[in-house]
């Protein structure tokens, strides 16, 4: 072996392991260089559960729509998971209010949004996609279309979501938390391998938020946006700042003029610090991204923003970079 080959087989095994975007993988042991390959699927912060999920879809050859529901449902159903689905912290009256989206690989696309007391609002957002002529339903409406489509109407507030809230009055304050317990609302983007891409987001919002507060999860363009022509790009962080800038339509966009999703993550990120200074000193904003290659990147504004990626039979935990 030539001690060049050597030197780089010891660094390979021995040091921190850097995936395609030169992110710093927290827990794989060697080095990965990914290219263009598909199956794969990316989510927002440690979902390697959900990701797990959508793998098992895409292995067996599954559609990129089925494998971004399946991943979202894992959060949704999680009680320990207090920003998605059953557990999520309630709005400020103590009411568990849920938002979501869904996209599928020909731009239908499906939304709920002030969803209350079903576990699942992706499954519903995809029957919204797939059974009406809309793409988006709320509040009271949304409930009775998913009651009618069989969904179960079901508390909830678990106790320790409640117990939480009857903390967060003896002070009421309202501030939103930056990185809030490092993990947070879902985003996903799966590319099937036909080169299919879809996108989901769920979430249960901002804790203990203004009731009727909608954010940026189940808004399409804003919160995720998927186009097979291009890729997928998911958001997290503070609703506002990418309701206002529409992020992960922009994100697409970049990718379909041929940027890498790294570059086109980054290039969100930027536009919102630019029009937003002050806001983005104390608000997070988060995006993962992949295209039609599976090719992917992640940044957010603030430090602290992790990601999963299942790809090639490994689930990465990665550490996105960050402007500020
Ligand atoms: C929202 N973007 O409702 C969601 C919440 C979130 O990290 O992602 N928090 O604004």
């Amino acid at each position: 072996m030539s001690s060049r080959r050597h030197f780089l087989q010891q660094t390979l095994l021995g040091g921190t392991a850097i995936a395609a975007s030169g992110h710093i993988a927290i827990d794989a042991p060697v080095i990965i260089i990914k290219k263009s390959v598909i199956p794969a699927v990316i989510a927002t912060w440690d979902n390697r559960k959900a990701t797990t999920a959508a793998w098992e879809v895409l292995a067996r050859g599954g559609r990129a729509l089925d494998a971004v529901e399946a991943g979202a449902r894992v959060p949704e159903a999680d009680p320990n998971d207090t920003s998605v689905g059953y557990g999520g912290f309630p709005d400020r009256d103590g009411n568990v209010t849920l938002d979501a989206c869904i996209m599928d690989e020909r731009g239908n696309a499906g939304s709920v949004c002030f969803l209350q007391h079903i576990m699942h609002p992706i499954s519903v957002a995809r029957r919204v996609m797939e059974k009406t002529p809309h793409v988006m339903l709320v509040g009271d409406g949304a409930l009775q279309f998913a009651l009618s489509e069989g969904f179960p109407k079901e508390n909830l507030l678990t106790e320790k979501a409640r117990q939480a809230w009857e903390e967060w009055k003896k002070t009421s304050l309202y501030k939103p938390i930056i990185n809030f317990e490092r993990h947070d609302t879902i985003g996903l983007v799966a590319i099937d391998s036909k080169g299919q891409t879809a996108g989901a987001c769920t979430t249960s919002g901002l804790a203990f938020k203004m009731a009727g507060r909608v954010g940026d999860s189940p808004v399409i363009g804003a919160g995720m946006y998927a186009d097979s022509e291009a890729g997928g790009a998911a958001a997290t962080g503070m609703g506002e700042l990418m309701l206002r800038t529409l992020s992960s339509f922009f994100v697409v966009e970049e990718m379909r003029r041929g940027a890498h999703p790294q570059k086109a993550v980054e290039a969100a990120v930027k536009r919102i610090v630019r029009k937003y200074p002050e806001q983005s000193k104390e608000w997070q904003a988060g995006f993962v991204a992949m295209d039609k290659r599976g090719r992917y990147g992640a940044f957010s504004i603030q430090k602290g923003f992790n990601f999963a990626v299942y790809q090639q039979n490994e689930n990465l935990l990665l550490e996105a970079g960050h402007l500020l």
